[in-house]
């Protein structure tokens, strides 16, 4: 239980930490997040509007909301900011993603393996416009959820469209 005094829940990542899983927005845009420790993920973006784009070692928030509730923050060095809350036991999701206005106009520059583009997606951030932000509030479905251990880096390793056809439709 938690009280005033004590408003943090105890913390257990284990259901989540080391796990990869692919799902599908509302929108129709896939995503596929790989949780490599408490405090990293690797992604890609199968389609939607910034599909092809990839990141690896990306420092987030992760914590434990209640039993089977997760909730993954951060922020990116494009200046795009989400939210995410994973029930890996339903198969549910709900991301919020608050675009820069430059990544909702130029959604292109930012399709890529950002870590070797790091310099330049910053320089894109402080050039903007930033405002108004673009909020893509949706929840998904979870098609694939699977336990492939921590700090994998063979787990993401290529851009979304290099892997095999139908790759990211493989369920379970
Ligand atoms: C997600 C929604 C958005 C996600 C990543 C993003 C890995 C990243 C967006 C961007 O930087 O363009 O569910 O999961």
């Amino acid at each position: 239980m938690t009280s005033v005094t004590s408003p943090v829940p105890d913390q257990d990542l284990s259901g989540i930490a080391g796990h990869r899983f692919i799902y599908t927005y509302a929108n129709g845009w896939q995503y596929e997040m790989y949780v490599k420790n408490d405090t990293t993920i690797d992604y890609r973006i199968h389609s939607g509007h910034v599909g092809g784009r990839w990141v690896k070692d990306q420092t987030v928030d992760l914590v434990q909301l209640d039993d089977d509730v997760f909730k993954v923050s951060w922020t990116e060095p494009t200046g795009t900011s989400v939210s995410v809350n994973v029930l890996p036991g339903k198969r549910r999701l709900h991301g919020t993603i608050f675009f820069p206005e430059w990544v909702r106009t130029h959604g292109e520059r930012t399709v890529c393996f950002q870590n070797d583009h790091l310099d330049e997606m910053r320089a894109y951030r402080d050039e903007g416009p930033t405002y108004p932000i673009y909020v893509v509030p949706e929840f998904a479905y979870i098609t694939l959820f699977e336990h492939v251990g921590v700090d994998d880096d063979t787990v993401i390793d290529r851009a979304p469209q290099d892997l095999p056809e139908g790759w990211a439709d493989r369920t379970g």
